[in-house]
């Protein structure tokens, strides 16, 4: 296979890295990764992208991820730098056994499909949401696909909040949180931030703000969000980080 090692600061773990290496930017999609490793107790190191450069669109961090996106994780024993905030996840979870049910446990199903819903629906969503011309380039018709988007949203997260009481919480599996859980915390935090426009209130899916808070009350969840230059309650009372350059 071909050798990725280049003379890039992105690519100093040549794509086969030795150890866990983060590329991100304070309060991106790397905050949820971060959460999970600091909750798993993992070493990395960070590697900062420099979103207001672009440097994500670069070709040293294409070779890393050819979408030019945030975050990758250079992989101890793997061939390839993951990307995809849910792939990175279950990667995680399956290597750590751990922030998710046993594969042949009666709730994997239902951690899957929650898992693939946060990353294919709701963060999608989300993520085009914020920054809806680049999907729909002209302005007759941007408002409207742009407010159908944020209904999207605000329907995701009422289906969040039915699941939540299906399994009696806290957690949307239940008692336990899994990888999805943070997931969802920082979709949530995005959500309330940017381009949400009351369409969906934190008062109105209680289940999911009982869920949130027992998250945001985390060491690990703490640790990471400060690492993020997240200030105060980072999924409760979300407000934007002051590095600018962040999220979406
Ligand atoms: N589907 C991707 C989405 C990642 C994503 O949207 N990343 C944003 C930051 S939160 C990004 O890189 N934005 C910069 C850009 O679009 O150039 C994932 O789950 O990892």
């Amino acid at each position: 296979m071909r050798d990725l090692s280049t003379s890039s600061a992105f690519a100093a773990g040549g794509g086969r890295s030795r150890r866990y290496r983060l590329h991100g930017s304070p309060d991106s999609a790397n905050l949820v990764i971060r959460m999970v490793l600091e909750e798993l107790g993992i070493p990395y190191e960070d590697v900062p992208v420099d979103r207001l450069a672009a440097q994500q669109k670069s070709a040293a961090y294409r070779r890393l991820n050819p979408q030019g996106l945030i975050p990758v994780l250079e992989v101890p024993g793997q061939d390839a730098p993951v990307f995809e905030t849910g792939a990175i996840l279950l990667f995680l979870a399956d290597r750590y056994q751990a922030l998710a049910p046993a594969r042949k446990s009666p709730a994997w199903g239902r951690f899957l499909k929650w898992l693939f819903f946060i990353s294919n629906t709701l963060h999608s969503d989300l993520r085009i949401s914020f920054r809806p011309q680049r999907y729909f380039p002209q302005e007759d018709g941007l408002e409207l696909f742009s407010q159908t988007l944020i209904g999207r949203i605000a329907a995701s997260f009422g289906h969040l909040e039915r699941e939540i009481a299906e399994t009696g919480g806290p957690f949307l599996l239940g008692d336990e949180p899994t990888c999805a859980d943070y997931y969802l915390a920082g979709c949530a935090r995005w959500a309330q931030i940017y381009r949400n426009q009351d369409r969906w209130n934190l008062a109105d899916t209680p289940k999911l703000r009982f869920l949130l808070e027992q998250l945001e009350a985390r060491p690990a969840v703490r640790k990471a969000c400060r690492m993020e230059l997240i200030d105060g309650l980072p999924f409760t009372a979300p407000v934007p980080v002051r590095s600018p350059g962040a999220t979406a």
